[in-house]
């Protein structure tokens, strides 16, 4: 991505507390224990709370879940161990707090969520979001116009491409539908893996490849093509199923997924 100020230089400004020198558990609680401050002067990487919940159809409680993401963060480490790498040697990072969004209100709070971010990504600053409920993606893809469209990377039990729930065009289940309309979402490069479960309708995937140019295959078709040899299914669609099948995903539990211990039974985690 580029960036409208020129590349900062030299060690990052920004970065963790060091958990060998002060105990995780003191001072308030940032994401990885980074300094709390509202800044793009310096900065690689801002980290955003989304305490939004009001898109959900179903089970509201995320609104939590940015507070609940800094605290089990703590305990990260500074070295990822699989990557060889040690992300806060390289990026400057800040935990930017929180939008102020407007609860029980998805339109007003959609606007508070794109003012917050557009400046972010308009300084070449990196966002990382965090919910709060996937509806917020929307306001963050429309924050992204200055660089877009851009390809979406979608984990999730469903296509969140309906049209609308109860007359309503802006919930979690129609976020990705809004995204392409308003030509958000580069189409051709993006992805939403996992995609199963019980749907409404038979029309409601391939009904997609018509309105929306997306083409699509369901887990279920994934297992036929793998009965079979010699069947391969198209753009590696089944590794990357393999390896995300948490039965749970916007808040609602879905069937058909993978238990997670079998996915990690799979990847040789000796944990389980
Ligand atoms: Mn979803």
């Amino acid at each position: 991505m580029s960036r409208s100020s020129p590349p900062r230089s030299g060690p990052p400004r920004y970065v963790p507390e060091d958990s060998l020198k002060s105990p995780r558990f003191t001072g308030p609680s940032t994401f990885a224990r980074l300094p709390f401050v509202r800044t793009l002067e310096d900065v690689d990487l801002v980290i955003v709370g989304v305490p939004f919940d009001t898109g959900v159809t179903y089970r509201a409680g995320g609104r939590f879940g940015p507070n609940g993401v800094r605290a089990a963060s703590v305990m990260l480490r500074p070295y990822n161990a699989n990557l060889d790498v040690k992300p806060f040697d390289i990026l400057s990072c800040v935990d930017y707090g929180d939008v102020a969004i407007v609860p029980g209100y998805i339109e007003r709070s959609y606007e508070a969520i794109e003012r917050d971010v557009a400046p972010i990504v308009d300084a070449g600053v990196i966002p990382l979001l965090i919910g709060g409920d996937h509806a917020c993606t929307l306001p963050h893809l429309r924050a992204t116009r200055s660089k877009g469209p851009v390809a979406v990377i979608d984990f999730d039990s469903h296509t969140d491409a309906w049209d609308s729930y109860f007359g309503e065009k802006y919930n979690h289940g129609t976020w990705m539908r809004r995204a392409i309309e308003e030509g958000l979402v580069d189409v051709a490069h993006s992805i939403e893996v996992g995609l199963r479960g019980p749907i409404y309708d038979r029309d409601d995937w391939t009904d997609l490849r018509d309105e929306l140019g997306l083409e699509g295959d369901g887990v279920h078709q994934l297992r036929y093509r793998r009965r079979r040899p010699g069947v391969r299914a198209r753009h590696g669609y089944t590794g990357a199923r393999r390896l995300v099948g948490p039965r749970r995903a916007g808040h609602r539990p879905a069937a058909d997924g993978h238990r997670l211990r079998r996915v990690r039974r799979r990847r040789g985690d000796p944990g389980v």
